[in-house]
């Protein structure tokens, strides 16, 4: 999984990125950064402790931060944004975009809109300067028309167009409107406990009627939150208010932005844990652990976390019938432990 975050410049994009993956010296003024981030996983240590593994494999993620905003090559190639809106003060930074969340993320949508637009359009004009009309496949011809429709009333993709045989013609052009964006607003510290006021009312509307997953950060404490042991960390946060780091609630809404959910495998080697789209079966499930495990596929052996947590051992979760035998078609749980049976 893949995640930019992207902003209009100074809006604190890098402060979160550091906050996000614990990286304390990161130099600010580099153009772009990388990093994959463990995300904190207390099922996998269950089952690590369960099974005595020797390794714990948590859920990563790859997280990208890149200077000031553009929609250019890297930036776009990513399963979904944190669209980061500044709401600070900082006379030593001063920031040019505008003053409220809200227009500035009108302002990155509208971006976003012309560059999907510019792309749906080289891609029909290139298709037009073919000679041999038979040789272009009129499908595809039609989707593109329709995004472009779309495009020009100033549309969002990502709230028009669902189905996959139409998505599927889309896959390769990571077009901006069709990924999921979480809009995550970097406040100063004066706001935390205050995110129901009015000021913020509009933005939060927005957010609702289009479907974004939001929600609020003070970046430069978190970003000195994450420089912090666990006690220390604590004593930090009680006395600026916040109950828990930010940084876990925006991994949290980019999972539900992209509608992820966890499974696991574990032994003695290592326990596992592995990120699937919702709705996926357990055939595409093997698929992530191994293609040989998918191909032979016979049967898989299924039980909840929850149920785990009651029985301890896998002995127990036998004697009391936790265990699920499923077929290919069985719909993955957000928290499944998994054994295929394979051939
Ligand atoms: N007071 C305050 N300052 C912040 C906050 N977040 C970021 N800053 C400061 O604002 C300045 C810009 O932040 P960056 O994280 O570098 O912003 P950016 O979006 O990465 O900027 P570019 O990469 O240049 O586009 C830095 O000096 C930060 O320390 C915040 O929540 N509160
Ligand atoms: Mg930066």
């Amino acid at each position: 999984m893949k995640f930019s975050i992207i902003g209009l410049p100074k809006s604190g994009k890098t402060t979160i990125f550091n906050a996000l993956t614990h990286s304390v010296a990161e130099d600010k003024f580099k153009k772009e950064n990388t990093k994959i981030v463990k995300v904190p996983d207390l099922r996998v240590e269950f089952f690590a402790k369960t099974f005595s593994s020797k390794k714990i494999v948590p859920p990563e993620i790859q997280v990208f931060d890149f200077q000031g905003f553009e929609l250019k090559g890297e930036v776009r190639n990513v399963d979904a944004y944190v669209v980061v809106l500044r709401k600070f003060e900082n006379p030593l930074h001063p920031f040019s975009g505008p003053e409220k969340p809200i227009d500035q993320l009108k302002a990155i949508l509208e971006e976003m809109v012309i560059t999907d637009l510019s792309i749906v359009e080289n891609r029909l004009n290139s298709l037009k300067r073919i000679p041999d009309k038979k040789a272009v496949d009129q499908s595809e011809v039609k989707v593109l028309e329709h995004c472009q429709t779309l495009l020009t009333d100033g549309k969002l993709l990502r709230l028009h167009i669902k189905e996959l045989p139409e998505l599927n013609y889309l896959q390769g052009f990571q077009l901006s409107t069709l990924k999921p964006s979480v809009i995550c607003i970097n406040v100063s510290d004066e706001y935390i406990g205050k995110y129901d006021s009015p000021e913020f009312k509009n933005i939060l509307d927005f957010c609702r009627e289009f479907h974004f997953e939001y929600l609020f950060l003070p970046g430069a404490t978190e970003e000195e939150l994450a420089d912090l042991n666990e006690k220390d960390a604590e004593e930090y946060m009680e006395a600026v208010g916040i109950k828990a780091p930010g940084i876990k609630k925006l991994i949290e809404k980019s999972f539900n932005a992209l509608n992820l959910i966890t499974f696991y495998t574990a032994g003695e080697k290592d326990a596992h844990a592995w990120i699937l789209t919702q709705g996926s079966t357990v055939y595409e499930a093997a698929g992530k652990i191994h293609t040989d495990i998918q191909k032979g596929f016979i049967k898989a052996e299924v039980i909840h976390y929850a149920d785990f947590l009651k029985c301890k051992t896998i002995a127990e979760v036998r004697k009391e019938g936790h265990f699920k035998l499923v077929g290919k078609e069985y719909i993955v749980e957000d928290g499944d432990y998994i054994v295929v049976r394979f051939n």
